[in-house]
């Protein structure tokens, strides 16, 4: 591979203090290919990022994950990297991120920040929240992935473009990987440093409004991917609610009361409740048949060829 196949791709916002260090570590590796798509910064980021000889575009919209989307579309290199402009990642460590891509092993590399973090790089509610999310999008789509939410990631092109991608803010990283999970591509996690935010420039991520986004975000994919586990949530509130009522209307029954309405709640709660186990087993079956007939049209149209 010739380092000027791979484009670096840096969302920036307000990230001054870190963006022309960053930009001279990755030329330092070797890596001059570098695309810094910018949201329009007020302390001159863009400025030093072209200083430094970077390319840099404007983003039309709001947010990270349009950021994203649009440079996207503009790279025409075989190889993606994907960096934060904050200098929490180390230009250094992209040759581990590329390694598995360059071996034909992954169609996609995760940099894992959760086993290797800096004291401070990460606040407890992040740390809890992380560890909370990946556990929530590796039951809902059947994986083991520890960091989705990291945002040092390598790629080939050809994942890239296969990437179906609408979310415009934070949760991008969340979409990411699921888009790659559902396209079957290979990922694979590569250990990397995670360090503390320079403390000259703010995080642009709200823990609670963005962590509730991104929670939502997997919950509301796992519909097309996990029907059992989206429905089975909603079946399993119910079904306890109801278990909660009519616990209630039991014991009191026992005393001699009789709660009519509440019994009736009861029942409806946990019909409801099943109804939507029911639902899932449903959904699953019609995925498995349509995953089968997806899988038949792939292999004649190979034939074909
Ligand atoms: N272009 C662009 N970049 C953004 C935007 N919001 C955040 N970023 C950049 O995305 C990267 C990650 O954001 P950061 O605030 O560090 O989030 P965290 O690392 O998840 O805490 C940084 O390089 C930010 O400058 C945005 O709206 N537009
Ligand atoms: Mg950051």
């Amino acid at each position: 591979m010739n380092n000027a196949d791979v484009c670096i791709l840096i969302p920036t916002l307000n990230e001054a203090a870190t963006i022309g260090q960053l930009i001279k570590d990755f030329r330092q590796e070797g890596f001059s290919n570098i695309l810094v798509i910018d949201g329009n910064s007020k302390d001159g980021t863009g400025q030093i990022a072209e200083a430094e000889g970077a390319k840099v575009v404007m983003q039309t919209g709001k947010g990270k994950g349009q950021a994203i989307i649009q440079a996207f579309g503009l790279i025409e290199n075989p190889y993606v990297v994907m960096a934060d402009g904050d200098g929490t990642y180390l230009a250094r460590e992209i040759h581990s991120l590329l390694k598995p891509i360059l071996e034909g092993r992954a169609d996609h590399v995760i940099g894992n920040r959760l086993d290797n973090y800096s004291p401070g790089a990460f606040t407890k509610l992040n740390l809890v929240g992380n560890h909370l999310i990946n556990m929530f999008f590796d039951i809902a789509y059947e994986v083991e992935l520890k960091d989705i939410l990291s945002g040092y990631r390598a790629f080939t092109l050809e994942s890239v473009r296969e990437l179906e991608l609408n979310k415009t803010g934070f949760e991008i990283e969340t979409e990411i990987s699921v888009e790659c999970v559902l396209k079957k591509q290979r990922v694979e996690e590569v250990p990397i440093t995670y360090l503390p935010r320079s403390k000259k420039s703010t995080t642009k991520l709200n823990p609670v409004k963005d962590g509730f986004r991104i929670g939502s975000t997997i919950y509301g994919l796992a519909k097309m991917n996990n029907p059992m586990f989206y429905f089975g949530i909603i079946g399993s509130i119910f079904i306890l609610a109801g278990l909660f009522t009519g616990t209630f209307v039991v014991v009191e029954w026992l005393d001699g009361i009789t709660h009519t309405l509440l019994s009736v709640l009861t029942s409806l709660l946990i019909i409801f409740g099943l109804q939507m186990f029911i639902f899932g087993i449903l959904s699953d079956f019609i995925l498995t048949l349509h995953r089968q007939t997806l899988q038949l049209i792939k292999e004649m149209n190979k034939q074909r060829k």
